[in-house]
């Protein structure tokens, strides 16, 4: 049976499950929340009505992180987003979290708190979000230092999957301080990814949603 995948191109977690779609060419029907029909079902698939989520066959899954892990057990395909060692697997998860806690969860702090009535808006969460921001910036900074090409190493993995989407929404909400040069070109090198560069260029239209502006570039 084939997979769906609920998502909308301009999310960042859909963006970062649609990478591991791409990279292996898994195919899969994309129900666009764009489409009120698919909006409908995935509020009856998951309650909690986030997305990006996954439907194989019987399975509902939601959460990105899951959805690749589930792709690489159930559609291995020949870029190994999971490293196959334990240990090299358990690094991967480490920067997979880091991404999404500390760069993601901290960016959609600021942007949900742009799109409140001014009235409920919260300016000492988005302090707090912008402070995590810039310590997870030079914290990362300092990982990249050693030259290598990907979050973990030499091998693109469910890592970067989370950090491309989660650097390139951050940079436009609180942009990377110039001395992050560590961090500015592992971005680039995302965004030159083929699997990454598509899902950016199917977001394209979209870019009048972004709450703060989107920037001319990228
Ligand atoms: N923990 C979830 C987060 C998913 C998430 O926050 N998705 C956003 C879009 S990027 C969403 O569903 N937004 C809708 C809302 O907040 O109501 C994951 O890893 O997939």
């Amino acid at each position: 049976m084939s997979l769906q995948l609920f998502a909308h191109p301009f999310s960042s977690y859909c963006q970062k499950a649609l990478i591991a779609l791409y990279e292996n060419h898994t195919p899969f029907t994309y129900r666009t929340l764009e489409d009120k029909d698919a909006n409908a079902e995935l509020a009856a698939l998951w309650p909690l009505k986030r997305f990006p989520v996954l439907v194989d066959g019987g399975r509902t899954l939601p959460e990105a992180s899951i959805i690749i892990e589930h792709l690489a057990i159930a559609h291995p395909g020949p870029v190994q987003l999971i490293p196959a060692s334990p240990a090299a697997a358990l690094e991967v998860r480490l920067m997979d979290r880091f991404f999404d806690n500390y760069i993601s969860t901290p960016q959609q702090r600021i942007v949900f708190d742009a799109i409140r009535p001014a009235e409920s808006r919260d300016a000492y969460g988005v302090t707090e979000a912008r402070t995590m921001l810039d310590t997870a910036y030079r914290w990362l900074d300092q990982m990249l230092a050693d030259g290598r090409a990907w979050a973990c190493g030499a091998h693109f993995s469910m890592a970067d999957c989370a950090a491309a989407p989660a650097l390139f929404y951050a940079d436009w909400t609180h942009a990377i301080a110039p001395t992050f040069a560590n961090v500015h070109a592992y971005r680039q090198r995302l965004l030159a990814r083929p699997s990454f560069a598509r899902a950016v260029d199917e977001a394209r239209p979209f870019r009048t949603y972004f709450p703060l502006g989107a920037p001319d570039r990228d």
